[in-house]
């Protein structure tokens, strides 16, 4: 014969127990488990900035290639860059962000051409 527990509800939801729920019985302050707080990690935006040199078929180019784009998306969004002095170009992980962002930087700066990009988090 196996003993049960002789407060708990027994069937391991967050639902209050037998007793109503009102906390009346000590069922819920001797036996309740804490809620499982799951914290996403932070995410972190990736941004082009414009500057007066960078050629814009380098900058379509890099969002090509180190972004995913479509040729049309990345003319947007050089144009958009362009236009307004920075744009978000993705939202990635702290590593997957710093990687993006080192990755252009070291393709601008071997091309010798002053793009910058920088991280924020979001
Ligand atoms: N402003 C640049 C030019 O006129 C083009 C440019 C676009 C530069 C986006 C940087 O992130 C940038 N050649």
């Amino acid at each position: 014969m196996t003993s049960r527990p002789v407060r708990s509800s027994g069937d391991d939801t967050d639902r209050p127990g037998r007793d109503g729920g009102g906390n009346g019985g000590q069922e819920t302050s001797l036996l309740a488990k804490p809620k499982p707080k799951t914290q996403r990690p932070p995410m972190y935006k990736v941004l082009l900035l414009n500057d007066d040199y960078t050629p814009m078929e380098f900058v379509v180019h890099v969002l090509e290639r180190f972004f995913g784009m479509t040729h049309a998306q990345a003319f947007d969004i050089m144009l958009t860059v362009h236009k307004k002095g920075l744009a978000v170009v993705g939202v990635f992980s702290f590593e997957v962000a710093e990687t993006k962002v080192e990755q252009v930087m070291d393709f601008a700066r071997r091309h010798q051409h002053p793009l910058q990009c920088t991280m924020e988090k979001e």
